[in-house]
């Protein structure tokens, strides 16, 4: 069994990140001390090898599925609390705080509560699961995470029987987030999202804790993020603070903001273009200044393992 170990592999991030970008990265890091931080503790205050001390099982990698180089997507991103730019959220997102970090559990469930990222973490086996992601603007990627199944933590909050939907909620820090104090914000905060409780249960549908074998970085979703790797990126909503189970389809940001561009199911689907651009085809991170694209795949990839959930369902209109 190969198993692949991408941290060591990796090219370092002079060698094939703008040096312009990386210059800038390694001022802002100076100049807060974080290169110092990163070193010794992780900001959630554990001890910074904590995932590789709890160890964790890695899978093996998937045949075709070639792991995108981790400066692409650690400094490539989407996390609009910290700016719509993609290395706004690279350059901004450490000013978020994420020590003490906890989670509420409430609405529909039995056992109503609030976790701990240690607690949680000392309940649950690691594992690594490589991805696919796709961006609903036509990007993707390959990140292996590290993580474990959603309903490994709704199962402890036993969700009632009227219970059909989960809704999530990002932190909100207006102060440390500076994204959210834009008057021109395309989107309203705190960023929402949803899945029916039958995805959510899904084995595919992870919490990620971390990425490439180490803890998640802030413009990652740090410390605790959805990732559901059969629908667009915008539905893997990051650094989690609320769970909520629910009857009725909960509402979620991009819906809220472009209804006709942007479902609650948003599955992966090449048949289905954009309003303002075909989905068929996406634009391979870190392949290069001349860009790869290859064909997009139906639920993107994942089709034999998730197509069930949809059945008698229109999914073009979904
Ligand atoms: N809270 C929050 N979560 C978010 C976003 C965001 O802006 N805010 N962007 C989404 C989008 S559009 C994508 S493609 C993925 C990107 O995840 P990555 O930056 O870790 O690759 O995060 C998603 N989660
Ligand atoms: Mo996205």
């Amino acid at each position: 069994m190969l198993i692949r170990v991408p941290r060591k592999n990796d090219p370092r991030p002079s060698e094939i990140t703008p040096e312009r970008i990386y210059r800038a990265r390694r001022e802002i890091l100076k100049g807060t001390g974080a290169i110092a931080a990163l070193s010794a503790v992780h900001a959630s205050g554990l001890p910074s090898d904590w995932i590789e001390s709890r160890g964790y099982a890695k899978h093996e990698p998937v045949p075709d599925l070639e792991i995108t180089p981790s400066p692409y997507t650690t400094q490539y991103n989407n996390f609009y609390e910290f700016g719509t730019d993609k290395d706004d959220p690279m350059r901004y997102a450490d000013e978020m705080t994420i020590d003490p970090w906890s989670v509420e559990v409430s609405g529909l469930v039995a056992k109503p509560g609030k976790f701990s990222l240690e607690d949680v973490l000392a309940g649950v086996d690691l594992e690594e699961r490589i991805y696919r992601l796709r961006c609903v603007e036509a990007w993707s990627a390959v990140i292996p995470w590290v993580g474990f199944p959603v309903k490994k933590i709704l199962d402890k909050y036993e969700p009632l029987g009227s219970a059909k939907y989960v809704k999530f909620t990002t932190h909100l820090n207006r102060d440390e987030m500076r994204g959210t104090r834009s008057f021109f914000s395309s989107i309203d905060f705190p960023y929402i999202e949803g899945l029916r409780l039958d995805e959510a249960n899904h084995d595919l549908a992870i919490f990620a804790v971390g990425m490439y074998g180490d803890e998640l970085l802030n413009q990652n979703g740090a410390p605790f993020r959805l990732v559901v790797p059969w629908k667009y990126g915008f539905k893997s909503i990051k650094s989690i603070v609320k769970i909520e189970l629910m009857e009725r389809q909960p509402p979620t940001t991009w819906n809220l903001s472009a209804p006709q561009e942007y479902g609650f199911y948003s599955n992966v689907n090449p048949e289905v273009d954009h309003p303002r651009w075909s989905q068929a085809s996406e634009r391979v991170l870190g392949s290069g200044l001349f860009a790869r694209n290859q064909p997009t795949l139906m639920l993107n990839g994942y089709a034999d393992q998730v197509a069930s959930l949809y059945e008698g369902m229109n999914l073009r209109r979904n």
